[in-house]
């Protein structure tokens, strides 16, 4: 038989078989212990945290129907990795792609799976992923797996804060808290629990599929006496590559064989450990390295905490894809994207691309997409607070970022993978840029993802095709940062977006708006007479007065707050003697800090005026 009728016999096959996945799912709150020390109300469906596993394969079509059960907030979600092609209005970020949905409401989720591998799907909306709303969500591929394996495997690793994100956004995002310094998790999760036994069968192959649901901490996972052999990252098969410890960010993927032992006797650990580096502070009783275990017999004891050397760690980068997809051409368009965390006169830490902090705009994006008509393709009416770029369909698009912040971040691209072709290394000195004319050779093979960690001070090159018409959110997966507003917005092929009838608003998409009162029509600012008038449009919180520092508003806070806060809050930020500094930025500021009554915060509330949905 010819090659092509076989083809065509195994698509008429795959047709045949495909499926479709009817869900339904509350939304709610459920008390949960899930690392034994602390119970506290994690957000789960109908009643149920953990969250369900959901599997699915290639071509199959999924109905799911969120249905809003909380009575005092809004809800979303994502399925991140998904490429939503021809689906936009199904990704999940409200003001992005969608309206949040109301309490009561359901919104349903319907769309082709076009892909295979580990995926996952949470909660869009500030805080509620970290509150518990994640499940990791599988696809299997119809042709037969490339690797040889015995039985599979899900595992989720995670962070998990004693407080909820109602308590610690608020404070997270205050000007009492100057510096950004993120939450610190309370404890790391394995499989969301602690002290996991897995127990295994000599003599067999597993095939691992990890997700780190975390909302901020990276983490390295390790075992006593056993190795990764690397298979996947992000729904991407690649070529096998063995390491002792996996590195994975919040959002990351990957799927790994691992091969027991032949004896039976004895149990090992498989360690779970928060990369220390992202901490701004290391609490007393925080346990950094948490020990888990490989059980192949029950009845013999379980060993203590596996130790090795961290810094051998598996450098993603070099992987090469299965598919053999090689470097894609020089790029038609460039995106080059600065990374800065500072602060705005409201006192608080926001993070931006571009000197832009994102600030959501009055209508979804996607909707100003839509009825926009020939202006759709004018950046302008995305408005100037979204970090919003319009891309060409077809074109080679590069997205160059460049850290100058200390930290490291996990940036996610929704809609797409990308190769990645460039990591610098960290700079500890002074930031290095990318410099196109002076660079490290790019491979062959690059490595191809949808999350990708970029080294402190330091910068990545990302390159994809822009084949996939839609709205897509472009943004640090730490929601910490998120909340700070470390994002941006990619308009693919709005025209394209406009004339694909599959794009048109889905009914549950238009009542979520209406029954927030969110318009159906309209640029940033909500306007549809005029689509390149702003007038009104959200825009970020105006800049501090020049000379003005962190330190600067620590000391002006303190001395509003002095009295009821306590001196305490001064070691938690980590800064000391700030008496001087204090009447420094009094001076700056022209205001009186001897006076307790607050007018120095009357005043700074006067400046944040609009920040979006984000911490109000
Ligand atoms: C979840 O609850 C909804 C109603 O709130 C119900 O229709 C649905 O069948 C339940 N789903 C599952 C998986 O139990
Ligand atoms: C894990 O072990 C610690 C120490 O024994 C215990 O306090 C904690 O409750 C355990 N957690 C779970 C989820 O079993
Ligand atoms: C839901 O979102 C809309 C739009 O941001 C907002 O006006 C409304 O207050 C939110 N609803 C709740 C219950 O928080
Ligand atoms: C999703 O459901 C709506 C309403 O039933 C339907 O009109 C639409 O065609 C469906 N879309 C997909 C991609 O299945
Ligand atoms: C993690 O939890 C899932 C769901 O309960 C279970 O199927 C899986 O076996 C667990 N993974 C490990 C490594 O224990
Ligand atoms: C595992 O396989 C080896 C070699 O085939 C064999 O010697 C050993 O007995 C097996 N172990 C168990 C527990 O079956
Ligand atoms: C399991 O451990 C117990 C206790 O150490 C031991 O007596 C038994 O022989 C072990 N079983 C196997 C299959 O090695
Ligand atoms: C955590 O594990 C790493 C690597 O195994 C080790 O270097 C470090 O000392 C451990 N830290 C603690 C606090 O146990
Ligand atoms: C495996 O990883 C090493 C270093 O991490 C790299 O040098 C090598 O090229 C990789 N090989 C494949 C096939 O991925
Ligand atoms: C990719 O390249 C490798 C090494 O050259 C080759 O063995 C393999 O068959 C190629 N795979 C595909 C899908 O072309
Ligand atoms: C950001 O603002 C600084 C200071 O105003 C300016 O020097 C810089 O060029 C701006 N960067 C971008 C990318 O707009
Ligand atoms: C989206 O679909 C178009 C048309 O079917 C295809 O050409 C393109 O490669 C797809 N893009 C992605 C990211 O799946
Ligand atoms: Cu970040």
């Amino acid at each position: 038989m010819k090659l092509t009728s076989l083809l065509f016999i195994s698509f008429i096959l795959s047709l045949v078989s495909a499926e479709t996945h009817t869900w339904y799912f509350e939304t709610g709150w459920v008390n949960k212990n899930p690392d034994g020390f602390f119970e506290k109300p994690m957000i789960g469906f109908n009643g149920t945290w953990p969250l369900p596993i959901l599997r699915a394969k290639k071509g199959d079509t999924i109905n799911l129907y969120l249905i809003n059960g909380f009575t005092d907030r809004n809800t979303t979600l994502h399925f991140h990795g998904m490429f939503q092609n021809g689906s936009s209005q199904m990704d999940g970020p409200p003001f992005v792609t969608q309206c949040p949905i109301p309490p009561g409401e359901t919104m349903l989720y319907n769309f082709t799976l076009t892909q295979h591998g580990t995926y996952w799907y949470h909660s869009h909306t500030s805080g509620q992923y970290g509150d518990g709303m994640r499940g990791i969500f599988f696809i299997d591929d119809t042709e037969p797996y490339p690797y040889d394996y015995d039985e599979e495997v899900m595992l989720s690793i995670s962070d998990n804060y004693h407080q909820n994100s109602d308590y610690l956004t608020p404070r997270f995002l205050s000007r009492f808290n100057p510096t950004g310094a993120e939450p610190i998790p309370d404890s790391s999760l394995f499989n969301e629990t602690r002290n996991a036994s897995w127990v295994v069968e000599p003599n067999k192959t597993y095939l691992v599929h990890i997700v780190n649901v975390g909302r901020f901490v990276s983490q390295y996972l390790y075992m006593e006496g056993h190795e990764f052999e690397v298979v996947e990252v992000d729904g991407v098969l690649v070529e096998k590559n063995t390491t002792d410890i996996l590195y994975i960010a919040v959002a990351q993927r990957y799927s790994v064989l691992i091969r027991t032992k032949s004896d039976a006797s004895q149990n090992y650990a498989f360690m779970n450990a928060f990369d220390d580096t992202l901490l701004d502070y290391i609490p007393n009783g925080l346990i950094l390295n948490s020990t888990n275990w490989i059980v192949y017999n029950e009845t013999a004891e379980l060993p203590g905490e596996y130790t090795t050397d961290l810094t051998q760690y598996f450098d993603d980068f070099y992987l090469r894809p299965l598919s053999n997809t090689t470097l894609y051409d020089d790029p038609d368009f460039v995106v080059t994207v600065d990374v800065v965390m500072d602060n705005l006169g409201d006192g608080v830490n926001y993070a931006f691309f571009n000197n832009v902090t994102y600030t959501a705009p009055k209508v979804p994006t996607l909707v100003t997409a839509l009825t926009a008509g020939k202006y759709a393709t004018n950046e302008l009416v995305y408005g100037t607070n979204t970090g919003s770029i319009v891309l060409q369909k077809g074109d080679v698009v590069d997205i160059v970022v460049n850290n100058q912040d200390t930290g490291k971040h996990p940036f996610h691209l929704h809609g797409h993978v990308f190769q990645v072709i460039e990591r610098h290394p960290e700079s500890d000195t002074d930031v290095i840029s990318f410099n196109s004319s002076d660079h490290a050779e790019w491979p062959e093979y690059p490595m191809i993802r949808d999350t990708v960690y970029v080294y402190p001070q330091a910068y990545v090159v990302l390159r994809f095709v822009a084949d996939n018409p839609g709205i897509w959110f472009f943004h640090c997966h730490i929601e910490w940062h998120l909340d700070q507003g470390l994002a941006i917005t990619l308009i693919e092929d709005p025209l394209g977006i406009q004339s694909n009838p599959n794009q048109a608003l889905s009914d549950d998409f238009i009542n979520s708006c209406t029954k927030n009162g969110i318009p159906v029509e309209g640029n940033a600012a909500a306007n549809s007479k005029n689509f390149l008038d702003l007038t009104g449009q959200n825009v970020q919180v105006k800049p501090l007065p020049t000379g003005f520092t962190a330190r600067g508003i620590v000391a002006l806070v303190f001395s509003c707050i002095a009295g009821f806060l306590g001196m305490g809050a001064i070691t938690v930020y980590g800064l000391a003697d700030i008496k001087d500094v204090e009447h420094r930025v009094a001076r700056d500021l022209d205001v009186d800090i001897d006076d307790d009554d607050a007018d120095g915060a009357t005043a700074f509330e006067e400046g944040s005026s609009s920040a979006g949905e984000v911490g109000k």
